[in-house]
Parts: C-alpha cells; sequence; structure tokens
C-alpha cells in the first residue's frame, strides 16, 4: 500500500473520473473505506456538524485535526480535508500543511474566502471573495510548507458562488495554477452542471478539476465523465444518511418506549465490535498478554444430579443448587475468576440446559448417566483441542478457596493433586471419598520434601490413607499432552465406561507420571448432603 498522499495524486492524475465520499468521523471513514471508495473527503459541513456546530469555523481548525486523526488512523485510503479559507493568512495555512502531514492527512482543499467562512449554500452571493493576491500567498506558502512532494493543495474557487461569472472564475483558476495549485475545485449552487461544465470547457486540462455536485445531484455521472472532470465528491452523504436513521430511531424509541420495532433495522453491536476491530485486539492480548490467567484454563466437571440432595436436584443439577445467593457453580467460577482464570469449560450432562450461566463454555455430555468421570474429562479435551496452557480440573460440587488454587500453582510438576490431611472428618459423615497414599504423610518434615500419590481409592485401607483428594487437578502446560493421551487411551476401553479420575490418577501413577501432592487442612468442601448446602452458606 503506497502512501496515502500518493494515492491522492493518483486519483487526482488518473484518467478515469474518480470518487470521495464525504466522512466526519473513525467509523464513518471506516464505513467508506469498506464500500470502496479510493479516498474521503473530511467536509467542513459535516465535520462541523458532527460536533454540533455550525460551518463558520466554530469548530477550531486543531479540533477538526483531532478527529481527522481518528479518520486516518481508522483506513487505509487517503483523506482529502476541507481546509475552509485555510484558517487565517498564509502564516496559519503554511502551519496548517505542517500539521495536516504530520498526521497522515494526503492533502488539504482551500476555498478563495475570508476567515470565518460561512458555509457556499447559505447566502452565497452576500460572499465576499479573498484577494487574488492574498490567496496566492496563502498558496504558495502553503506548497512551500510541504516536506512531502505528493501532498496535493487543491484550491477552491467560489466564484459562481458569490455570483462572479466565467471571467473571474477562470482568471483566478490562472493565478491560483501559477501560484503553485495541484488542483482546482470549481463549485456552483445551481440546480444544473451548466457552470462547472462552462468552467471546465473553458480551462481545459490545465489542472485537474474536482466538483462538489451536492445541488446539481440529478446530473448524470457521465456527463462528470465525458467532461473529463478528475475527482467527484459526494460532500455530505454519510452524514445525511446517519441523520436520517437517527432521527427515525430516536422518534420510534421515544414513542414506543420499547426497543423491539427498532432492533432489526440497526446495525447489530456485533457489527459495532467488528468496525472497531475488536478481534485484532484479542488476537494481541493472545501475542502479548502471557498472565497467568490467561496460560490457565480450567475443566469443571458437572454433569451428574446429585440425588442425594433429593428434591432439590429435581429440576437441575447440584451444580446449579443455590448456596449464599448463588449456584455452586457460581461460587466456583468465581474462584476461578479471582485467580486470573477466565476460560472454564463446563461438562454438563443431566438437565444441561439448566446450567447456562454467562461467560462459561459448555461441553455436553449426553451419557453422563452410565458413565463414569473420566468419560466427562474426556469429552471437555476433545471439544477443546489446543495446548500451550495449564489446566485445572474439578468438580461441580466443591468448593474451595482461592489460596487452594494458588497452591496448586505453585509446583512445577505436570500434575499436582491437593490433599485434605483432614480426612478422619469425613469418615464421621459416611461419605464416599477419594482416599490418597502418598509417598509421605503430612508433617513439617513433608513441608519441605516433594510428596507424591502412590494410590488412590475410595476403598482405601484406613491405615494407608494419609488424606483425602480434594478433587483438584492441576495440569501443567508440558503434563496436558500426556493427559490427552491418557484420557483418550483410557476412555476408548469400554471397561473403563465408568471410570472415575481417581483411576486416572492410578493410571497416571502406574505410567510413571506421579502426581505431586500439596497438603491442605480444610479450605474446601464437598456438597454431598442437605448439610454440607447448609455449610455452604457459611463457607462461601
Ligand atoms: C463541505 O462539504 O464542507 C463543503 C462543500 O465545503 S459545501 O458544503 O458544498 O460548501
Ligand atoms: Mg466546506
Amino acid at each position: 500500500m503506497s502512501k496515502k498522499s500518493r494515492q491522492f495524486r493518483r486519483l487526482l492524475g488518473s484518467n478515469e473520473l474518480e470518487f470521495l465520499i464525504e466522512a466526519h468521523n473513525g467509523i464513518s471513514a471506516k464505513v467508506g473505506e469498506e464500500a470502496g471508495f479510493k479516498g474521503l473527503w473530511a467536509g467542513g459541513l459535516c465535520m462541523s456538524a458532527q460536533y454540533g456546530v455550525r460551518d463558520n469555523n466554530e469548530a477550531s481548525w486543531t479540533q477538526v485535526l483531532e478527529m481527522l486523526e481518528f479518520m486516518a488512523d481508522a483506513t487505509t485510503i487517503p483523506i482529502l480535508m476541507d481546509g475552509d479559507t485555510g484558517f487565517g493568512n498564509f502564516n496559519n495555512v503554511r502551519r496548517l500543511v505542517r500539521k495536516l502531514e504530520q498526521r497522515g492527512i494526503a492533502a488539504v482543499c482551500i476555498e478563495d474566502k475570508l476567515y470565518p467562512k460561512t458555509n457556499s449554500f447559505i447566502k452565497g452571493d452576500r460572499q465576499q471573495l479573498a484577494e487574488i493576491d492574498e490567496f496566492c500567498s496563502r498558496i504558495k506558502a502553503g506548497k512551500d510548507a510541504q516536506s512531502d512532494d505528493d501532498f496535493a493543495i487543491i484550491t477552491r474557487i467560489e466564484a459562481f458562488i458569490a455570483g462572479w461569472g466565467l471571467g473571474e472564475a477562470i482568471r483566478r483558476a490562472e493565478a491560483y495554477h501559477a501560484a503553485g495549485a495541484d488542483g482546482i475545485l470549481i463549485h456552483s449552487a445551481l440546480a444544473t452542471a451548466s457552470e462547472v461544465l462552462a468552467f471546465k470547457r473553458e480551462w481545459g486540462d490545465r489542472l485537474p478539476v474536482v466538483i462538489v455536485p451536492t445541488k446539481y445531484y440529478a446530473t448524470p455521472t457521465d456527463v462528470f465523465r465525458d467532461a473529463g472532470f478528475s475527482i467527484v465528491i459526494w460532500a455530505n452523504h454519510l452524514l445525511r444518511a446517519a441523520l436520517t436513521a437517527m432521527q427515525d430511531c430516536a422518534a420510534t424509541l421515544a414513542q414506543e418506549q420499547s426497543l423491539v420495532p427498532i432492533e432489526n433495522d440497526i446495525a447489530s453491536v456485533k457489527e459495532i465490535f467488528r468496525l472497531q476491530g475488536a478481534s485484532e485486539l484479542e488476537d494481541a492480548e493472545e501475542r502479548y498478554l502471557p498472565q497467568k490467567g490467561r496460560e490457565s484454563r480450567a475443566v469443571i466437571l458437572a454433569a451428574s444430579r446429585g440425588t442425594e440432595l433429593g428434591e432439590l436436584t429435581a429440576s437441575k443439577p447440584k451444580t446449579m443448587v443455590e448456596v449464599g445467593g448463588q449456584p455452586i457453580l457460581g461460587h466456583i467460577v468465581n474462584t476461578y475468576n479471582n485467580a486470573g482464570i477466565r476460560n472454564i469449560s463446563v461438562v454438563r450432562g443431566y438437565m444441561a440446559d439448566s446450567v447456562n450461566l454467562p461467560a462459561l463454555r459448555y461441553v455436553d455430555n449426553p451419557g453422563y448417566a452410565s458413565s463414569g468421570e473420566l468419560h466427562s474429562l474426556a469429552r471437555a479435551l476433545e471439544a477443546e483441542s489446543s495446548d500451550g496452557h495449564s489446566l485445572y480440573v474439578s468438580f461441580g460440587d466443591v468448593l474451595f478457596r482461592r489460596y487452594v488454587l494458588d497452591a496448586a500453582a505453585e509446583p512445577e510438576d505436570d500434575f499436582v493433586i491437593v490433599v485434605d490431611t483432614n480426612w478422619q472428618g469425613s469418615v464421621n459423615l459416611g461419605r464416599v471419598a477419594d482416599y490418597v497414599s502418598c509417598s509421605e504423610a503430612h508433617s513439617r518434615r513433608a513441608y519441605y520434601h516433594k510428596v507424591y500419590l502412590e494410590h488412590a481409592d475410595e476403598a482405601l485401607a484406613d491405615e494407608r490413607r494419609h488424606g483425602e483428594w480434594i478433587g483438584l487437578l492441576r495440569v501443567s502446560k508440558t503434563g496436558l499432552p500426556i493427559l490427552r493421551q491418557v484420557v483418550a487411551e483410557l476412555a476408548a476401553d469400554p471397561a473403563n465406561k465408568s471410570a472415575q479420575l481417581y483411576d486416572l490418577l492410578n493410571e497416571l501413577v502406574r505410567r510413571g507420571h506421579r502426581p505431586r501432592v500439596v497438603y491442605t487442612t480444610g479450605h474446601w468442601l464437598d456438597i454431598d448432603s442437605l448439610d454440607d448446602v447448609l455449610a455452604a452458606s457459611s463457607f462461601t
């Protein structure tokens, strides 16, 4: 893509009739470019109108410049700025040109009137033209000020607007040409193109001629083409189109007090995001933000009903039972989110549709009733095949404190499990629990030693128990491909249909990938009974 000033030069010198569309802010500029226009007109009328002020230099030129910068940043096509009269004399024009170049504006158009200007369609015949010599000094100063040879200065002749004839228009064109202008914009407020056509016939091709057919809009474009004009500017049409749409929308909403009548007729929020380039930011975040949370994901296994909670799970699974004002799943998600982990998949089974908290990815396991936890995990891993991040796996009915996640994140091992030393408590409750036997019991000494899992089992003999696995497994970035493979292999064997996660842990041990054990005492809660639901309210 060549630089914008060069692109504009090409349009100006092209043998074809070229078109510029008006734009007045970043998003309208994008709309113009996406429609296929090769250049934009930043018209004073619309730039001032979008600020809600008159086209009388009420917006300062630096305010206009700020908007131009957004427009230039939002697009890859050249912008011709309507520089009005140049905002003063030769000195103001040269500063303007330098600033426009700095902001990536390809060209400026200045008109031969006096500051502050008035729009040409408001009492044009009363408008005072600049002295030719004085206006030429603005052109010369502007040309001398540009540092990019391709930057163009278009000079706009208001002789017809002010009620002077063709002779004056030509006289001015010749003087401006001699002063160094790169093109002429000949303006007319007539409903026919007669003035601009007469000018073009007389002027010939001495400099490219640009026109703004706002008033003589009914003239067929081929007439302009045949006459040999260089560029046609559609000078105010995006703003006018937007205005009608905004007025209609506002009137309907004021009257109907409902979004229903307009929703299908207006751009979606998604479309705004697209034009804003939201997806580019997401990609950039992937590249530039390797924060802890982004590197970690979580899978929550929440497929089972939890019959032990009776009526509470008649219409939703246990994970959606409310404790302390929100579903158990909500508490678990909050804990992950607070640790910076936002990419979370939930495996649903029983009453899947009722598991519907926002901002989660859902994976369904329709065969949940006849398969075990391992199959749910297999589905989650299949649904999301990307690696390059660590993964937490936990259950939809287990609450734990943020501290537990942090503790599991500390060791560098491929597999880390969190084990509660306070396992005797669960025996008293008569619960089924994942008991574990480890390389070393919890002790002060064990704090300095690395402790590994040796075996996990619901039916582990008392004397072999070192604790209860709380159901939290952390898999490192390098462990994840191993996990995938082991889970896929196990899940492929029909003998493992009802395999649980502790079977997976044992398989990891068997294959020499011993999970590292992090001991905790408390700080979690497995919700297995109505008593637990009550206890959870105080836990959260
Ligand atoms: C503009 O678009 O601001 C112009 C063209 O200068 S006109 O409004 O026709 O004067
Ligand atoms: Mg203007």
